[in-house]
């Protein structure tokens, strides 16, 4: 029996989440419910979240809370509030033995020896959009485990490399809050109705033009981008594209994934190896845009070809429209 592609699927546009994940899951004739129950534990966390952030402004939970994540950056409480709450959700749902997460340094146990996936995780990405009202979003990414189910996971359960990945996504808290995500068969997104606490599906097989006038980067640090990259902004601005760029990967991605387009973070004096982290922002994303016949880059091979070899690494990151970033690293 062959896997079908969601394309072949019966699933109209207007189906909750729930139901498409038991008809995808129909489609994989050995499935055994476990990876469809961790989407939904990722889907409720976001729905969680999404609270949190719709009160944001009401709540003592914006600001930065004092701390500092692992990457030396400060903690906005809403990052804290989020990172429990996905930890917990993965926690309570039972088929996630170990996460990896942007805001704590070393891996987080969950308890559930017998699970059988792990998750690398941005729980809040733009977290300094908070106060300010601009969107924010959630990025995961998920590992069939590689350690002996029933032992305690190790590094190596998320040091698989981007093609290992079995599924990935992220949640999107803008003027509605979008979960986003694929398992290999396709993109689907799906728009958070408030009023019946469901995920709709809205947008039915993403598929990301090949080519787009919007290009998406911190010009500020233009002086510090090697010469391609310098080359790229001056031809964008030649061709009349127009400048898009929120501060918020997921926002930015989002949008250049359905109207076309490319997000650059190169190196910069500031972060030699990228800002972006690989394994909970790269990778997942990357898998996105591939399912999505985008294309995503360090400047010199697929960033799903690129080796982990630790948790936090960065990596640059360049990804869209597959023409645009084409075009970008031929002349890198
Ligand atoms: P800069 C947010 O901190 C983030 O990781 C991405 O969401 C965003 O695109 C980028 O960094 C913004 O970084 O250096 O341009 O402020």
């Amino acid at each position: 029996m062959s896997v079908k592609s969601t394309q072949e699927l019966v699933l109209p546009v207007g189906v909750t989440l729930d139901r498409f994940i038991m008809r995808s899951q129909s489609a994989f004739p050995y499935a055994t419910g476990e990876l469809s129950q961790l989407l939904r534990d990722i889907a409720l966390a976001g729905k969680i979240i999404n609270r949190e952030v719709n009160k944001a402004g009401l709540v003592d939970v914006t600001g930065a809370n004092g701390t500092a994540n692992v990457q030396g950056e400060h903690q906005q409480k809403l990052d804290v509030v989020a990172n429990v709450r996905f930890i917990r959700a993965l926690k309570n749902g039972g088929e996630v033995c170990a996460i990896i997460s942007e805001e704590d340094e070393d891996i987080i146990y969950t308890g559930n020896d017998h699970g059988k996936y792990v998750v690398a995780m941005d729980p809040l990405d733009g977290s300094s959009n908070i106060d300010v009202n601009v969107s924010i979003g959630t990025i995961f990414s998920i590992y069939r485990r590689v350690t002996p189910v029933g032992s305690q996971a190790t590094v190596e359960d998320f040091k698989q490399g981007g093609r290992k990945q079995v599924a990935a996504g992220y949640i999107l808290y803008g003027s509605s809050t979008m979960l986003v995500y694929s398992t290999g068969c396709g993109v689907n997104g799906f728009t958070y109705d408030q009023s019946l606490g469901e995920y709709i599906l809205s947008h039915k097989d993403i598929c990301c033009p090949v080519q787009g006038s919007i290009y998406s980067i911190n010009d500020a640090y233009y002086n510090s981008y090697d010469n391609a990259v310098q080359q790229f902004i001056t031809d964008s601005r030649r061709d009349g594209y127009s400048a898009r760029y929120i501060g918020s990967l997921v926002a930015d991605f989002h949008r250049n994934m359905l109207k076309g387009g490319i997000y650059l973070y190169p190196s910069t004096r500031k972060d030699p190896q990228g800002k972006l982290r690989l394994l909970y922002e790269c990778y997942p994303l990357a898998f996105i845009a591939e399912q999505a016949g985008a294309k995503a880059t360090n400047g010199y091979r697929n960033i799903l070809d690129v080796e982990p070899d630790s948790m936090h690494q960065r990596s640059p990151f360049y990804t869209g429209s597959a023409q645009m970033v084409e075009g970008l690293t031929a002349d890198m």
